[in-house]
């Protein structure tokens, strides 16, 4: 019900609406239109009420509320409906929720978004710095019926639609994917990828593909090792932000949806070519550390699967599959 007040509040401003014309519209008494405006007002909205015209809204708060996000977002699976995602003030980590989710039976598409994590993670045990509306913080969770060997092809289709929405929706601004899972401006950091699974044999049940994402972060926001290699869109735009934090977001779930959706009808190759195209990493000389190996080389191409094959100093060829991708407790696959 607040989500259709809320729609009839956008609608018609900056015009008012008589809390008459609500309870009409929505058959619903007028007591109710009063509690749920009071409840969109507690949730940071602006609504401006007058005894003799009715309500309007003023302003929208920046918070990535479903409401917000899903507003003309047309996605077939991926948060295809507002109930899909789940909003939270502060979580552990993104992940985490979503896996709670899963484990419950969520569905596909479903996703979780943070103001701010105070868990985030990143590969094998590191922290990745989410604080409070500062960046976007979500992850999506799939259930492809699909082999478990073609896995990192999902690291690289999250590449690919993050890297596309930050060019979409910010031209001035070239973002670059670094193998397997950053994404980067101008050499820094402003992106990182965590895809977890859960599988048994080589039967997926289900993957969780996590963004994380520096928005409006300053140069105050990083701890100072990260200074100089962490970024953000509004320090890569000149401190101006021509988008919202949830246009961009909804533009990330559209863009991931689209990619998902060429994926299962026809397999990884769009995916694939779009992050050639996209990507900072083939043609350069790369240092590979995998399940404790180093391996130095040049990057010459990845494979169907989205393994980099990489040239090592003595002319022989390797792949290496995404090595980011971390599994969920004991009995599950691990790559
Ligand atoms: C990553 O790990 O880059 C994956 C990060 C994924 C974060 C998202 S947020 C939503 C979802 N929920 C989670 O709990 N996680 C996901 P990795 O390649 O291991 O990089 C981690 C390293 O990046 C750290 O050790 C730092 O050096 C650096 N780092 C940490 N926070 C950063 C930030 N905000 N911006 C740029 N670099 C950061």
């Amino acid at each position: 019900m607040k989500g259709l007040i809320l729609k009839l509040l956008k609608d018609t401003a900056p015009s008012y609406l008589s809390g008459e014309e609500i309870a009409g519209k929505l058959k619903i008494s007028r007591t109710a239109v009063w509690k749920n405006i009071k409840s969109l007002q507690k949730s940071g909205y602006n609504v401006e009420g007058s005894p003799r015209l009715g309500y309007r809204l003023l302003e929208v708060p920046d918070l990535l509320y479903p409401a917000e996000i899903s507003e003309g977002l047309k996605t077939r699976v991926i948060a295809k409906r507002p109930d899909l995602i789940h909003h939270f003030m502060e979580v552990d980590s993104t992940n985490n929720r979503l896996k709670e989710l899963a484990e419950e039976g969520a569905p596909e598409g479903t996703v979780v978004i943070a103001e701010e994590q105070t868990g985030g993670k990143g590969r094998l045990g590191r922290t990745w710095i989410s604080p409070r509306s500062k960046g976007i913080w979500l992850s999506v969770l799939l259930r492809p019926a699909k082999p478990l060997e073609e896995i990192s092809v999902f690291t690289l289709l999250t590449a690919v639609a993050v890297a596309r929405s930050i060019r979409n929706k910010f031209p001035g601004i070239v973002a670059g994917i670094k193998w397997p899972n950053d994404i980067l401006i101008k050499g820094r950091k402003v992106c990182g990828i965590l895809t977890e699974l859960k599988a048994e044999a080589d039967r997926l049940h289900y993957l969780i593909t996590g963004i994380g994402l520096n928005f409006n972060s300053t140069d105050y926001d990083f701890p100072p090792e990260l200074k100089g290699r962490a970024t953000s869109i509004l320090l890569e735009n000149n401190g101006q932000l021509l988008h919202s934090r949830k246009e961009l977001a909804g533009e990330i779930l559209r863009e991931m949806d689209v990619m998902y959706q060429k994926y299962l009808t026809s397999g990884s190759g769009e995916i694939l070519l779009q992050w050639k195209t996209l990507n900072i990493t083939l043609g350069r000389e790369v240092t590979i550390q995998n399940l404790g190996e180093t391996f130095s080389g040049k990057a010459l191409d990845i494979d169907q699967c989205g393994a980099l094959i990489v040239a090592g100093n003595d002319g022989k060829k390797k792949r290496f599959v995404a090595g980011e991708i971390i599994t969920f407790g004991t009995g599950e696959a691990a790559h």
